[in-house]
């Protein structure tokens, strides 16, 4: 059997946060050693509550922090548009927890936590960027503790929160353009990537009969938001989750070495993300762009995983 890869998951749950967390669990390939909530999707109090929920429906206990409550600098924006009113799609759960995030200051936590382990760990960056930008600022030194990080953001053709931006980057584009400045080796899972094939309601309803119940939790949790008889030629992407199997299974995906950029400042492109594919004319790489998904054996080993 080969090595578990060692992770961080650093999230905004979410609905697809929530696919990404119950496939590295019961996918059997990662020791996740710690996850940390963010704001993004929804508030930072739904994202944390979100977080320990499924952590708990896993009976996963592992060091869960609440991180940042919004941006380095300006206010919030959140996604309740794609997540429902609560993260997870407007499903109503009883808050039966049995993992509670820890409070103490989340950039302090991550650096020691990221200190004690022997080996450098994968970070899954899978929210906006704030939690890490903060450890980079506070902390020049963190990068010898820090294998790589896998970064879903950006798009090369389009956003999904405005026309431009991704919304991870758009919720934080200065958070991102620290850690992409950062030196640290990282993935970027675009929505070009993320988006290139979506799951569709055959795949949700298998969810449904799964013997996991953390998978029929999924199934409960995207019919809340998307009403799959209602809707049933819609198809859905699973971002986060997607994030996850490129580090599990990189042979699904090209990898190109890419220089990308934030723009911090636009009329119509705050937060949109330049991936520089200019060939030989293009800026030194400083990030691996994963690109061109094998999504029939991604789907298929999906729903080994979570069926
Ligand atoms: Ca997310």
């Amino acid at each position: 059997m080969k090595q578990k890869y060692s992770i961080i998951i650093d999230c905004d749950p979410g609905i697809d946060d929530s696919f990404a967390l119950v496939y590295g669990h019961l996918s059997n390939s990662f020791d996740i050693k710690a996850v940390f909530s963010v704001a993004g999707n929804v508030p930072i109090e739904m994202t944390t509550l979100n977080s320990e929920f499924i952590l708990s429906e896993l009976n996963l206990n592992v060091p869960l922090y609440r991180g940042a409550e919004g941006p380095i600098v300006g206010e919030p924006i959140i996604a309740k548009y794609a997540h429902g009113s609560n993260g997870l799609g407007g499903y109503q759960f009883e808050p039966n927890l049995k993992v509670h995030a820890n409070t103490k200051n989340p950039t302090d936590a991550y650096y020691e936590l990221l200190k004690s382990f022997d080996e450098p760990v994968i970070i899954a960056a899978i929210g906006p960027l704030t939690n890490l930008a903060k450890l980079f600022m506070a902390y020049p030194d963190v990068n010898q503790y820090i294998k790589a990080i896998y970064v879903m953001g950006g798009g090369i053709v389009k956003g999904n929160y405005t026309a431009s931006a991704e919304f991870n980057i758009a919720a934080d584009p200065l958070a991102a353009q620290i850690v992409i400045n950062s030196g640290v080796k990282q993935y970027y899972v675009p929505l070009d990537t993320t988006t290139a094939y979506g799951f569709n309601r055959d795949f949700m309803m298998k969810l449904k009969d799964s013997k996991h119940p953390t998978s029929q939790l999924l199934f409960k949790i995207i019919d809340a938001k998307e009403k799959l008889d209602v809707n049933p030629n819609a198809v859905y992407y699973l971002h986060d989750l997607i994030t996850l199997i490129a580090i599990n299974h990189p042979e699904w995906f090209d990898f190109i070495d890419v220089h990308i950029a934030v723009e911090l400042h636009g009329v119509h492109t705050t937060g949109m993300t330049i991936f520089d594919l200019r060939g030989e004319r293009a800026q030194k790489p400083n990030a691996i762009y994963v690109a061109h998904p094998k999504f029939s054996e991604i789907q298929k080993h999906v729903l080994e995983v979570l069926v």
